[in-house]
């Protein structure tokens, strides 16, 4: 499986995370992806191979084109606005207010843009941004060019971002731009299953109205984790995308047993839809030790799924997302990978 990596995710450096009303260090770093590359490199894996660089196009196929035009430009304006910290969003289109109107002041837009606030903007985020697309669209070429298998190392991750949202850590949806680049290079299906341990909120918002690509995601019960206000059961899907939406919450503390029967049922549920491709959003948050998360999951638990990922048989693509517990994530990350491949071996 070849590994796809860019170097410019560096330019994402926030030195703020609003948690628990404190300034944190961000739990989304940069040496998150240095550990993730370590760890290949001590195993079998051949050196990552540079991304490929692409237009807008792909990215504007999933995300609407005034987000991208203020993505691009706010930490200027937040700049020429005065203010001397990150672009942090402090204001919404809350249920009491008009969400119709997109403010001209920075601090209006990044409300109207954002879904969260522990993502502060600064200076190279979009660069690493549109970096990190670029990695997931060159990992998905690979597969369209025969490759049974690609690992996209993106960051920052995508899984949360909305077709106009910006949130959890997340600014492109790497996963949701790649799916739509494989239907437009014309695979019929796509399947994006979500297995970290947040909900792919951007993933199924983006693609809730369709029946070509299915999103499956599995996560903590969305009652008691971020984030909150997507992720539950009875989100199947809307229109002709009813029945291709499936939501797996969980609750708190679950184990492998808990959460490897829910992945049976999202494995059988994709055997049936007969898809092209499967874009695994892999987060490796599930695990026992994550300082966000609440799922116990252990190191080898992540081999054992990779394995049953792989059994399907179907052209995979892994895009990183979320995985926090820095010093483990390049065992648990290359666990899946590796599992995955003794699959396909046999
Ligand atoms: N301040 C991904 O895993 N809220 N994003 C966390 C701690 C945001 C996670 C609470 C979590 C976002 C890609
Ligand atoms: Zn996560």
């Amino acid at each position: 499986m070849k590994i796809i990596y860019s170097p410019q995710h560096h330019l994402r450096q926030p030195k703020t995370e609003l948690h628990g009303g404190e300034l944190v260090t961000p739990f989304e770093c940069r040496q998150r992806v240095d550990y993730i590359l370590k760890e290949l490199a001590r195993r079998d894996y051949s050196t990552p191979l540079p991304e490929n660089i692409y237009s807008l196009k792909p990215v504007l196929a999933v995300h609407d084109k005034h987000y991208v035009d203020f993505l691009s430009t706010v930490w200027q304006h937040w700049c020429d606005a005065g203010y001397k910290g990150e672009a942090i969003p402090n204001v919404w289109p809350a249920r009491s207010m008009r969400s119709d109107i997109v403010p001209e002041h920075i601090e209006g837009q990044l409300g109207y843009y954002a879904l969260a606030s522990e993502s502060s903007i600064t200076r190279g985020t979009w660069e690493a941004a549109l970096a990190a697309k670029d990695v997931a669209l060159t990992a998905a070429d690979l597969l369209l060019k025969g490759d049974q298998s690609a690992f996209a190392l993106c960051r920052p991750p995508g899984h949360h971002a909305a077709s106009n949202q910006f949130g959890g850590y997340c600014f492109l949806n790497n996963a949701a731009i790649a799916a739509q680049h494989l239907r437009d290079q014309g695979a019929a299906r796509v399947v994006c299953l979500d297995v970290d341990f947040h909900h792919g909120n951007g993933t199924q918002q983006i693609f809730y109205q369709r029946d070509d690509v299915m999103t499956i995601s599995l996560h903590g019960d969305p009652a008691h984790a971020f984030p909150y206000f997507l992720g539950y059961a009875d989100e199947t899907g809307t229109g002709k995308g009813k029945g291709f939406t499936h939501n797996y919450p969980l609750p708190p503390a679950a184990d492998y047993v808990t959460w490897g029967a829910a992945l049976g049922q999202a494995l059988d549920t994709i055997q049936q839809y007969d898809c092209d491709y499967l874009v695994v959003s892999l987060g490796v948050d599930t695990y026992e030790n994550d300082p966000i998360s609440f799922f116990k999951l252990t190191s080898d638990d992540f081999f054992d799924y990779g394995k049953r990922i792989g059994a399907l048989g179907i052209p995979t693509l892994f895009v990183m997302e979320g995985g926090y517990a820095v010093e483990e994530i390049g065992i648990n990350t290359a666990n899946v990978l590796d599992g995955f491949q003794a699959a396909n071996k046999v």
